[in-house]
């Protein structure tokens, strides 16, 4: 039997317990949910990242750290999950001085190339906070399974990115009439040495919109080489496939962009409802375009103590690709009741919100804190599971943690 550590506050302390003594609300747990396991955070160590990422692969190269490592506002350059779809660039070889940047494609009057202080000096710079989600983020919790990297609920994050707008460079290249889609490049290569890793786009309209960006910034530094040296195409809202790291350009396509990782199934899920475990006929998928509602509880971290009588703080982060979120609801008795939370407003479209709440766990025990958000059409999170589909992609079911509170 595996050992399981209880933090007290945020400090981890030796004890180790069993699940669950005193397991209240035991009987409101729905049918085939199990409680949540407390594991304790060991995490793995590999070149170039600290030891509290959690490694699913190094080549390519995916990590994540645990949940409440995302408690700021503004996730710092130092915690965001790490994606990866081919072999890492060179990036030491990298000189930001002559990184070029391409605008082409069919539907672009006059292409042209831009150096890094082109972008700065021709264009307005914007800053924004952006959430980018990994479409597969939280994947694991889907049953029965989905292949594809097994994500726990930190394939997100909501840093602040500086840098031109996407409209304004590809204006400045003249937009075509038959313009429908954009495709967006990169300098790392498919893990077999050859071709693209990944080149996504969106259609045309989403490049328009006023927070995608052209970024040399993150956080008000240069940004990270994991998370896109030295210049990022940033969508919020979206899933984060189409956020270039290490971009090169942006064709302006006549046609749905056909490049690496467009191919259905990627980054697509059935047109219909299937059954859990079903197989879709690759015409029958449809691309994701935008994320939906799901929250994050960042506090406390999952496996806490409390002291029977205390208050017990709970805050996180809730978001739902290009709407609002409008109500933030946490539960303690598996969903039965809910209690509303007090939720911030959005800094800009496309960045998370952030929530609290004090609850007054009623008596000792084991309890999970379940956390529901509302978006501005009303859609919410679902308890159990989202409509399941073969890739496991916008898994937002309520996000859940385990605390105890002892006598
Ligand atoms: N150049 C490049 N950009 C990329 C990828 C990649 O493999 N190569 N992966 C995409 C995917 S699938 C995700 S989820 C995000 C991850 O961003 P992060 O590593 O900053 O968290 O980057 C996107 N941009
Ligand atoms: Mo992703």
């Amino acid at each position: 039997m595996k050992r399981r550590d209880f933090i007290k506050g945020t400090f981890a302390v030796g004890a180790s317990a069993m699940l669950p003594i005193n397991w209240v609300f035991a009987g409101n747990l729905p049918k085939g949910l199990s409680p949540l396991e407390v594991d304790s955070l060991k995490w793995s160590s590999v070149t170039d990242l600290p030891d509290y990422y959690k490694v699913l692969n190094s080549t390519p190269l995916n990590a994540y750290v645990a949940d409440h490592m995302l408690d700021p506002s503004i996730t710092p350059a130092n915690v965001p999950f790490v994606r990866w779809n081919g072999l890492l660039p060179d990036f030491k070889a990298i000189d930001p001085k002559i990184w070029e940047f391409t605008v082409d494609g069919e539907s672009c009057e006059n292409p042209k190339t831009y150096t890094i202080a082109d972008l700065k000096s021709k264009f307005k710079h914007h800053t924004y906070a952006l959430t980018l989600e990994c479409g597969g983020n939280s994947r694991k919790n889907f049953y029965p399974s989905a292949k594809g990297n097994q994500w726990t609920d930190s394939a997100v994050y909501c840093s602040e990115w500086t840098g031109v707008l996407v409209s304004d460079v590809l204006k400045d290249c003249g937009i075509k009439d038959d313009a429908v889609y954009t495709g967006h490049h990169s300098i790392d290569r498919h893990l077999s040495g050859k071709g693209d890793a990944i080149s996504r786009g969106v259609p045309i309209q989403y490049a328009l919109e006023d927070n995608a960006l052209i970024a040399w910034s993150m956080n008000g530094e240069e940004i990270p080489y994991l998370h896109g040296y030295p210049l990022r195409i940033v969508f919020g809202g979206r899933p984060a496939s189409i956020s270039s790291k290490a971009a090169t350009g942006i064709s302006i396509r006549n046609v749905e962009h056909d490049g690496k990782k467009m191919e259905s199934p990627a980054y697509r899920v059935p047109k219909y409802p299937v059954a859990p475990g079903e197989k879709v006929p690759l015409d029958d998928f449809e691309v994701i375009e935008h994320m939906i509602v799901k929250s994050l509880i960042t506090h406390p971290q999952t496996g806490s103590e409390f002291k029977l009588g205390q208050k017990t703080a709970v805050r996180g982060h809730a978001w739902a690709g290009p709407l609002a979120v409008v109500k933030m609801e946490v539960s303690y008795d598996y969903g039965s009741t809910w209690h509303v939370a007090d939720l911030k407003k959005q800094p800009n479209q496309m960045a998370w919100q952030d929530w609290s709440i004090e609850l007054d766990l009623p008596q000792h025990g084991y309890y999970e804190i379940w956390s529901k958000a509302t978006d501005s059409e009303g859609k919410t999170q679902p308890v159990v599971q989202p409509q399941w589909n073969p890739k496991g992609y916008m898994f937002n079911g309520c996000h859940r943690i385990a605390v105890r509170v002892q006598k």
